[in-house]
């Protein structure tokens, strides 16, 4: 059930019904008797793209005859998720859906879960990319999203035996019915070869690449709906194809695999998604993938503009394009080599135009995730690329000794090459140098930005760093996650709630004083906790109390994340159980989900320990159920759906400064859960919002972990020592209490915090125990927990996406 304006009229129902039996037979080519759920779904699916059409068509023509200017985010990842209630939703016609299917007895809860999730993301930068998309379309923003439309999103998931298993994502196995295959836009992208230069009759010396491979991009088309239908924009990606036909005739000479050949390198450009944080990602490959979309787009856009305007002379005025971290970077390159080598632009007029229509957003500063790629391979696959950097660096470097700045060590630390560890591009300082704006994901991340890795590059533009903190879409993460709460907030706050929560939500704040209110906000809760139960039970066979606490860590798996913290936090709770059995304790569910990098062995074998740690746990009778432990499977999208809404508290607990933003941390607080959490990223303006009273912040602050990193006095084995509690379970852990099968298993990761501890679990342990023994007392006293609740749910309007996006296009796109 979603919100709408007005009730489904009959009329209507039998409209939508009588559109989705024409899609099910000359669509699908089936008659309502033979028909299966998959059947049903695509012609539901086909019913709902077509109504999007019209006003897609409108937006477009919209776009064209105003002149708008057009922004272009460019981004490798989008994850998207389900697009069938999202869409509905948005169109207002999710109830009349609901109605129409029910009258041909199909169950609309039942077809809607066959959709497969559109996984073309890892993580956190993916959703931000397509909750972008969906504020984009509801802002009136005219904008493309631009990608890759991969064969195989993000891996799926399997636990075997309590260690992850990869096994491959097949979304497009049944198709997609909600792109268009434009086989007519299509580009030629090269690779490696060579460049020559020639002087033309003015004097003008001309490059020419000559590149040795060339590889076809398909563009497919998605319609993103806004809310109420507002606006419609395209998210275009694109498909790697061989530039030749296939070889017949080396095909009928009896060669049939190297007929295929080229067919299979060309399209294994868009494959698969490359995972995160994996330092062993086939290097070339990913970097073709970047080359192949970022010069596609490219091309797709300039003709664009040329169509409309003529002359790239006005680019800037009428382009904004957003470089979705480095992953697009080459960008700066691409385009000084359109506008020099193709258009004819003089070097420093090129310039002009690419940084003002470039900017660029940061979305971390761990060092393995800042992009460097080898001089030697770029040389190779992209060599006039490598020569316009080259020239860009010269350019930066003389000006800025014009400008008188002559310290060798700050030079090298802005040049556009490392020269330290095997001559490399700094991808980072590229985007950095090649846009007008540079910005991070929230107020912490931002002045980090400024503080370390472009410090330098700061005090040189101190202008251009700047902050957007991120922001969720509340239509997918509210409206459509929680039905049960999104009506709640209609009765008492009116349905202009749904149109303007950053503002009507806080309306809400009164009734948290409500004893009435409060009743009906956790029995909202505690269905959506039931939902979950019922999910637990049938994936993994546990049974789970949706009246005890659920205590919830989703995201992908990192040290830095520290999922770690929390089995720790775990381990002392049981071992305080077991020694206290009668004590008065607070039935939890600690739930566990989130995927590691497939190269990552310690992510891996933190996911095996909190399945080692959860088999023990269930199974001591001593326990009684007091403490149950899961890890749920293929953690995605959906299932963060089904979880959000039914948690109360959310584990937001990254070591201070290594967290850019997080947005899980919004999502759960918009749905009423209360955070125990650091001050990182865009918590510590969570709690400016919300009031630190309604969170259990803890631990070290960023500036403490600095200051101890830099006075390098920080001592975990010391810590240990000084912490009974925390000895017990490290000692536990190290001594195979959890894997009895395999004593050893856990020895090494013991040590590892023992002797390094790199995120400073130790450090924080006793206040995180201290901040979880807060928890269980507000618990306890449910007036409090469900006023501070409600409080989380009122005052978390600010991190929508559509303020960020208003913000990017103020501040730096200049349109609104
Ligand atoms: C991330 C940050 O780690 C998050 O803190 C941030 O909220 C998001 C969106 O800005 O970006 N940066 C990053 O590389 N990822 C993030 O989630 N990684 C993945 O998405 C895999």
């Amino acid at each position: 059930m979603t919100q709408e304006t007005a009730i489904a009229t009959a009329e209507e129902i039998a409209a939508f019904r009588e559109r989705v039996l024409r899609k099910l037979t000359y669509s699908v080519g089936k008659d309502p008797e033979n028909a299966s759920d998959y059947d049903w779904f695509h012609a539901v699916a086909l019913a709902t793209r077509d109504s999007t059409i019209d006003r897609w068509m409108d937006c477009t023509r919209e776009a064209y005859t105003s002149g708008q200017k057009r922004v272009y985010y460019l981004s490798l990842e989008f994850l998207i998720g389900r697009l069938l209630v999202d869409s509905l939703s948005n169109l207002g016609l999710f109830d009349v859906a609901r109605e129409a299917l029910a009258g041909l007895d199909v169950d609309i809860e039942r077809i809607r879960l066959l959709e497969p999730d559109a996984a073309l993301g890892n993580g956190g930068l993916g959703r931000l990319a397509a909750c972008f998309m969906e504020s984009m379309a509801t802002l009136g923003v005219v904008s493309h999203g631009y990608g890759i439309r991969y064969d195989h999103g993000l891996f799926r998931q399997a636990i075997v035996d309590g260690w992850q298993h990869e096994q491959t994502e097949t979304w497009l196995d049944f198709g997609n019915p909600w792109e268009f295959e434009r086989s007519e836009v299509k580009y030629l992208i090269g690779f490696g070869g060579s460049v020559t230069a020639a002087t033309n009759e003015k004097g003008e010396v001309q490059h020419f690449w000559h590149w040795a491979e060339g590889v076809r991009a398909i563009a497919y088309d998605t319609p993103i709906v806004g809310w109420r239908g507002a606006g419609v924009n395209t998210l275009r990606l694109w498909r790697a194809r061989p530039e030749a036909d296939f070889h017949l005739a080396r095909f009928n000479a009896g060669d049939h695999i190297g007929a295929a050949a080229e067919e299979a390198r060309a399209e294994s450009i868009s494959r698969v998604l490359y995972p995160a944080d994996s330092t062993e990602a086939g290097q070339e490959l990913r970097l073709r993938q970047e080359y192949f979309f970022v010069a596609a787009s490219l091309q797709d856009l300039l003709r664009r503009h040329i169509k409309q305007r003529g002359s790239l002379d006005s680019l800037p005025e009428y382009t904004a394009i957003q470089l979705n971290d480095t992953h697009p970077a080459i960008a700066v390159a691409e385009l000084m080599r359109l506008l020099v080598d193709v258009h004819s632009y003089e070097w420093q007029h090129a310039w002009r135009l690419t940084t003002a229509t470039l900017s660029y957003t940061n979305h971390t500063l761990l060092p393995e995730a800042l992009e460097t790629w080898p001089v030697g391979l770029m040389e190779r696959l992209l060599p006039r690329h490598m020569q316009i950097i080259y020239l860009i660096n010269a350019y930066h470097l003389d000006q800025l000794r014009e400008r008188g700045v002559h310290d060798a060590e700050l030079l090298r630390s802005v040049s556009l090459i490392e020269e330290d560890h095997g001559r490399r591009v700094r991808m980072g300082n590229l985007a950095f140098l090649g846009s007008h704006s540079t910005n991070g994901v929230s107020g912490l991340h931002t002045q980090l930005m400024r503080k370390t890795v472009f410090t330098d590059l700061h005090s040189l533009y101190p202008q251009r760093i700047n902050s957007k903190t991120n922001g969720i879409t509340f239509r997918r993460w509210l409206y459509q996650a929680n039905p049960q709460l999104t009506q709640l907030l209609v009765e008492h706050v009116g349905e202009e709630v749904l149109d303007e929560p950053e503002t009507r939500l806080r309306e809400l704040e009164p009734f948290a004083e409500q004893a009435a209110f409060r009743q009906r906000f956790a029995e909202q809760r505690l269905a959506n906790k039931r939902h979950l139960a019922n999910v637990i039970q049938e994936r993994l066979g546990i049974s789970v109390d949706p009246t005890a606490l659920f205590d919830v860590h989703v995201k992908r798996i990192h040290e830095y994340k520290r999922q770690l913290l929390n089995l720790l936090h775990t381990v002392a709770l049981y071992q305080a159980i077991r020694s206290d059995p009668g004590g008065n304790w607070v039935p939890r569910v600690k739930i566990f989900a989130g995927k590691a990098a497939a190269s990552y062995h310690q992510a891996k074998l933190i996911i095996k320990l909190t399945n080692d740690i959860a088999n023990t746990i269930n199974a001591d009778p001593t326990v009684r159920g007091l403490l149950k432990v899961v890890f749920l499977p293929n953690y995605n999208v959906s299932l963060a759906e089904d979880i959000i809404p039914a948690a109360d508290l959310s584990e937001q607990i990254s070591t201070a400064g290594l967290e850019a933003s997080g947005t899980s941390n919004m999502k759960f607080s918009l749905n009423g859960a209360l955070t125990i959490g650091t001050l990182d990223g865009a918590n510590v303006e969570m709690s400016e919002q919300i009031g630190l009273e309604h969170m259990f912040i803890f631990g070290l602050t960023a500036q403490q972990v600095n200051a101890r990193k830099q006075a390098n006095e920080y001592n975990a084995e010391a810590i240990i020592g000084a912490s009974p509690r925390l000895s017990e379970v490290l000692s536990a852990i190290r001594g195979g209490a959890f894997s009895p099968g395999d004593p050893g298993r856990y020895t090494g990761l013991v040590d590892g915090i023992s002797w390094h501890d790199t995120f400073m679990v130790c450090a924080d342990f006793e206040a995180y125990w201290q901040a979880q023994l807060d928890v269980e007392e507000c618990w306890r006293d449910p007036a409090r927990w469900w006023r501070s609740s409600v409080l989380n749910t009122a005052r978390t309007g600010w991190f929508s996406s559509d303020r960020t996006i208003r913000e990017y296009a103020r501040e730096i796109w200049k349109v609104l």
